[in-house]
């Protein structure tokens, strides 16, 4: 290659020349209305704008950009929009410190990290763009909160709620990560306050059917399995075990009916208020310093595997409603208040839990399930649980019933006796969402001396933030201090009344933001019907997996709800889930707070915005982690120079040059072989982006395809049907690298001199055909042993593969005067294998 000639590959200068001119011409706007058949809506998480973005982040968006630039090739329409989840924590913590106002900050932090989107050069609809903490934007959230409590779907409760003494605000159950939060990190306590809810577990069952959909469509399994969980239907029985001398009824919920005659004791949860009375005089002191010591330990550290079984007696005991026994019962700390009714039956030979527990504090095993094909187990052998259905044993007129046949049958007669009914319970809590921050939506309620509760009338909306608070961090809901906000007049009797001072959780913003984008201006409606009926659902979503049961559990819900209220056709929201890997430095998640993070404007000035995007999407595949590797980067960017650099070696040769005709090249072995490759490039890459979800495979076959140019003699390159063929390969070479490396494709495109603008040169097609070669390399075995190879025709019979090695001054030593026994030629005809006797 003459580099010294080429001008140099000036990627800043080119990538600045393409971005202004993709801007001034709106090159990426979507259709208002598209037509349905051809739309293709790709959606990558909007960002919070928290300053700068950072490699991880690139990631993300290449893949997307990727993806829309390849959908809009194929001639789809395409709508790729981005915008901003603007509210939350972040920005008031920093106002707290700096005094900077989150409104002011915000508007920074977005200026700025749209630079560098632009800067990425990655094809968004800007005129599309929100931002969550805009008035214009969540007066919708206000609406929808309207909406929603006419429907039931929104109540105030006392409940005892996740608190972050670090974030002095409640969290949602999906917000608290094996007892921290989410976002800090810090230990969540828990507390009893008022809170306003979602009722999402109204729609438990349909967000569990749906998964079926979730998963034709193509969701990772690791987030419908998280879901389903997380959901957590449980099919069962509640059953009462009355308390002997008292009126009292414990009402259990079990799995596992089937195990009743083995049920030797019963727990109950230590605040479940039945505790109180049934608890006998010379327990009471016990059980009461337990429950206290229950009420400061974290509900997961009470309930975890590895946290030793621990419970007090209460003194009373109860009657197994089936065996008729007095069995005791027990506190403990495995059993939680807010799940089932709260109290187990406990049957120590068939749970894990109850076995260790029962083996504490010496209480009865009973085996009454036995295994299909075998004898039930010795208790006194026993050295844990036997969990899996079987046949019952010892469970009186039930003996010889298969478990599941079982769980009816008791069931039934605990319905029939009327002490107990079959029933199903959820994992799923409803959603508290109010927050006792500022920067969030304004919970659109005013409270009256006279009338109460009132909903601020949709006429009244958007209930705006007042601008003009002070962040002070010393607990408390900050709008609680500003009176300006707080008194107001009862929509109803035009009396004096307050306002609600709380927020709403900002995940309520990003529930249904990716129909806003459908239609961001509308003053009339959070958006319109026909819109929503010509895009949606997104028929690709790609972002971090970290939010597999809560943003993607909530707008699921949420989807749900606006179907119900006619706003859309679907249930669902997104037909397909790309989850990309973590992007990771020196074994460290690249994060501001590990301080290893890779800033995209560093790259973009070293390097340019197209090695960063080809890097992103070939360091690994887009679900697996990728590792940053500055060898990589180079790699990258080297693979784009010598394309620069290679399509300048023949630019004047291939300017002009006639097009292809590919008999001609029957006499240019490279350039008919590179021919060849270039139709299996675009064949891989197509499968690469379209099908396979390996982008980095795409990358490599091109890569390939360029090594393959590079080499082709100039003998070759210069004769005209050699020019036309290298014409012909550049133009297939830039078109597949388009949406991988738009700049510095369009770039050489246009110096190449094609007609139109390769965004509009559509993708290429590939001849199968044409990828088979004209000859093929046999293997040549003598007795499995490899000693050569022939050439012959592709497609060529045994007898002629047989002729050729006959024919091969080397070959025909090991089989002439031998007894060829047999010859073994599979298929697809690469090998052939010569049996052989002296
Ligand atoms: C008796 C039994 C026998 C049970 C057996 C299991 C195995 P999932 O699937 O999660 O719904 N349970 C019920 N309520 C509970 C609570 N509040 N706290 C802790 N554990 C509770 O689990 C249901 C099972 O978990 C129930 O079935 C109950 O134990 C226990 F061989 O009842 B089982």
């Amino acid at each position: 290659m003459s580099e010294k000639q080429n001008p140099a590959y000036d990627f800043q200068g080119i990538e600045t020349k393409w971005q202004k001119r993709w801007a001034d011409e709106k090159a990426f706007a979507a259709p208002e209305i598209p037509d349905r058949s051809k739309k293709y809506y790709v959606l990558e998480m909007f960002p919070y704008p928290s300053g700068n973005l950072h490699m991880g982040h690139v990631r993300n968006y290449a893949i997307g950009d990727l993806i829309a630039r390849f959908k809009r090739l194929q001639g789809y329409q395409v709508l790729h929009p981005m915008g901003w989840d603007a509210l939350g924590l972040p920005a008031e913590n920093a106002a707290i410190k700096d005094g900077i106002h989150p409104t002011i900050r915000t508007e920074q932090n977005i200026a700025n990290v749209k630079r560098q989107f632009i800067r990425l050069g990655v094809s968004y609809d800007w005129d599309r763009e929100i931002g969550t903490y805009q008035p214009e934007y969540y007066r919708w959230n206000q609406w929808f909160f309207l909406k929603m409590y006419e429907k039931g779907l929104i109540y105030r409760r006392e409940n005892e709620v996740n608190w972050c003494p670090s974030c002095m605000t409640v969290l949602a159950n999906e917000q608290v990560e094996d007892g921290l939060c989410w976002r800090c990190e810090s230990v969540v306590q828990r507390k009893k306050m008022p809170e306003w809810a979602f009722k999402i577990t109204a729609y438990a069952q349909q967000l569990l059917d749906g998964i079926k959909e979730l998963e034709e469509g193509g969701w990772p399994e690791r987030v419908t399995t998280m879901q389903r969980n997380w959901i957590g239907k449980s099919v069962g029985m509640e059953c009462d075990f009355p308390v002997d001398g008292s009126s009292e009824k414990i009402r259990v919920f079990t799995t596992r009916a089937d195990t009743i005659h083995g049920a030797t004791y019963v727990v109950i949860a230590p605040e479940h208020p039945i505790v109180a009375k049934i608890t006998t005089p010379a327990q009471k002191a016990a059980v009461e310093a337990f429950a206290d010591k229950m009420k400061k330990t974290d509900k997961i550290a009470r309930t975890s595997d590895t946290t030793p079984k621990e419970g007090v007696f209460t003194g009373a005991l109860a009657l197994n409603p089936f065996t008729k026994e007095k069995i005791p019962v027990w506190v403990a700390n495995f059993v939680l208040a807010d799940y089932g009714t709260g109290a187990v039956m406990s049957v120590p030979a068939h749970d894990h839990r109850d076995f260790a527990f029962a083996k504490q504090y010496s209480l009865p095993i009973r085996v009454v399930i036995a295994p299909k094909d075998g004898a039930a187990p010795v208790v006194a052998e026993m050295k844990e649980a036997t969990v899996e259905d079987g046949v019952l044993v010892d469970s009186k007129e039930f003996s010889g019933l298969e478990s599941s046949a079982a769980r009816e049958k008791i069931s039934e007669m605990a319905e029939r006796g009327g002490f107990g009914a079959k029933a199903v319970k959820w994992h799923l809590r409803d959603w508290g969402f109010s927050r006792q921050r500022y920067w969030g939506t304004p919970i659109p309620v005013v409270y009256c001396d006279k009338d109460g509760m009132q909903l601020v009338p949709e006429k009244d909306l958007p209930v705006v933030l007042p601008p003009d608070v002070k962040l002070t961090g010393d607990g408390g809901p900050p709008l609680a201090k500003v009176p300006s906000f707080v008194n107001t007049t009862c929509p109803t009797c035009g009396g004096p009344a307050r306002r609600e001072v709380e927020t709403m959780d900002t995940f309520v913003d990003s529930t249904w933001y990716f129909a806003r984008f459908l239609d961001p201006k509308n003053l009339q409606m959070p958006f319109r019907r026909d819109v929503a009926d010509a895009w949606l659902p997104v028929d690709i979503y790609i972002g971090g997996p970290e939010h597999a049961v809560l943003h993607l559990m909530y707008f699921r819900f949420w989807t749900m709800v606006m179907k119900e209220l006619g706003l859309v056709a679907h249930g669902e929201p997104v037909k397909r889930l790309l989850t990309q890997g973590i992007v990771y430095k020196d074994g460290n998640k690249m994060s501001k707070s590990k301080g290893n993070v890779v800033s995209p404007d560093d790259m973009v000035q070293k390097y340019g915005a197209d090695t960063a995007r080809v890097f992103s999407l070939f360091a690994a595949p887009p679900e697996k982690d990728l590792e940053w590797d500055d060898k990589s980067v180079e790699g990258s960017y080297r693979f784009l120079r010598d394309v620069w650099h290679l399509v300048h070696d023949v630019l004047p040769m291939v300017q002009g040059a006639k097009p292809l005709e590919p008999s001609e090249l029957d006499a240019l072995p490279a350039s008919k072989a590179a021919w060849r490759k270039v139709h299996a490039t675009v064949k891989r890459v197509t499968e690469a982006i379209g099908t396979d979800f390996h982008y980095n495979v795409g990358v490599s076959s091109m890569m390939e395809l360029k090594n393959t140019l590079r080499d082709i003699p100039a003998a070759e390159k210069e004769t005209v049907a050699g020019r036309s063929a290298m014409r012909f390969a550049l133009e297939k070479l830039l078109q597949v690298l388009n949406p991988y490396a738009p700049h510095i494709a369009a770039e050489l495109w246009e110096k190449i001199g094609f007609p139109t603008s390769i965004d509009k040169a559509g993708w290429p097609a590939y001849d199968p055909a044409a990828m088979i070669s004209e000859t093929t390399e046999v293997v040549v075995q003598i007795m499995g042993k490899t000693r050569g190879a022939v050439v012959v025709p592709t497609g060529a019979d045994q007898a002629k593969v047989e002729a050729a090695v006959r024919a091969d001054a080397k070959l025909k030593t090991y089989v002439e005067g031998k007894t060829v026994t047999r010859v073994i030629f599979p298929k697809p005809g690469k090998l052939i294998n010569f049996v052989v006797k002296d």
